[in-house]
């Protein structure tokens, strides 16, 4: 896969391996019993969906990612400047690495080199992007860890020691806002307990805005989203032999102001009965009744500082785009209350 000039300046360390196939069963078993139904969107990144997700990224209305790819070609050199050691880059869930290239471009810039460590838990998409990376960087030293975040921050960690150079932990694309609120904090302070005093986190996150602008953002015109969300349902036929009927379902994303959050459900429209044979199901859905799919939550300035104190985090520096749509936001850990 690597061509010659690649070669020696890839490796890929193979975390503990998650049972994919055991979780996706146990999360529609709960979803679907659940008395409100709901699935989990961690498992709507298949094959299929992963491709729906970066046509998704290209659609007018969807400006998260055009909007952060903007911000990081201005403002990476002042990002990369606010570190003065040459840093590793580490980032999570590196997918294609289209807005990393930037931060990559400055730190190879600035410091002659770079190692650069992404985190995911597809192989094939660590694969991938480091193959077009490493053409395009010569002086590029890709690491790549098949993992869970926080396992693969804790392998990463357990070499820090034997590294000097402080981390750049970019979390791009506000991924951030599947979480609830509080689920955000936790993961951000777990995020903490596998740094050092020297690490930053680079936080990419979408900001509270125009209830119509995140609607059309989450309800394309061209469908893109609904066939995403929808594309759970095909999952389930595939790969638990499910019979869901696709054309029951109504794709529906709602933004609720004071949530601040878009809500992406699937909506039953006429009575219905759903067969999952692997899972020994037989589920009847009334006309009108919804499953909940994704959230997408969105943040104001105050709680963005709020997110990062309450997860033991300082905010260094911040940068956004004219219209503050998106936010970048630098992370410094602060030192444990009390020790
Ligand atoms: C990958 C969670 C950032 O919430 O904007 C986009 C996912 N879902 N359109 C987002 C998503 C439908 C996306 N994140």
């Amino acid at each position: 896969m690597m061509s010659g000039s690649s070669e020696g300046r890839f490796t890929l360390i193979q975390g503990p391996e998650m049972d994919t196939n055991r979780a996706f069963r146990d999360d529609v078993r709960s979803g679907l019993l659940a008395r409100s139904k709901r699935m989990s969107c961690r498992f709507l990144y298949d094959d299929r969906g992963s491709k729906l997700f970066e046509e998704i990224c290209t659609q007018p209305e969807y400006y998260p990612t055009r909007v952060e790819a903007s911000i990081l070609e201005r403002v990476a050199p002042k990002i990369v400047s606010t570190i003065d050691a040459p840093p590793h880059l580490i980032e999570l869930g590196s997918g294609s690495a289209e807005k990393t290239r930037f931060l990559i471009e400055a730190l190879i810039e600035r410091h002659g080199s770079l190692v650069f460590e992404p985190i995911d838990i597809s192989r094939a998409a660590l694969e991938e992007s480091a193959a077009g990376l490493l053409e395009q960087f010569p002086g590029l030293i890709v690491r790549a860890i098949a993992a869970e975040y926080i396992t693969g921050l804790e392998l990463l960690a357990q070499e820090a020691g034997s590294s000097e150079s402080p981390r750049l932990v970019a979390w791009l694309g506000s991924s951030i806002g599947n979480f609830e609120r509080r689920d955000a904090v936790t993961f951000l302070g777990a995020l903490r307990q596998s740094l050092l005093p020297a690490d930053r986190i680079l936080l990419g996150i979408d900001l509270r805005k125009d209830a119509a602008v995140l609607n059309a953002a989450y309800d394309d015109a061209a469908g893109t989203t609904g066939r995403f969300i929808k594309n759970l349902l095909v999952r389930i036929n595939r790969e638990l032999g499910g019979n869901f009927d696709l054309e029951c379902f109504r794709y529906q994303a709602r933004y609720d102001e004071e949530q601040g959050a878009v809500e992406m459900s699937l909506i039953c429209e006429r009575p219905c009965q759903v067969m999952i044979p692997e899972l020994g199901l037989d589920i009847h859905f009334t006309a009108g009744e919804s499953i909940h799919m994704e959230d997408s939550y969105k943040y104001s300035a105050t709680e963005i500082e709020a997110l990062a104190r309450d997860a033991g985090f300082l905010v260094q520096e911040c940068w956004e785009d004219d219209r503050h749509y998106f936010r970048e936001v630098l992370l410094e850990p602060q030192p444990e209350p009390g020790s």
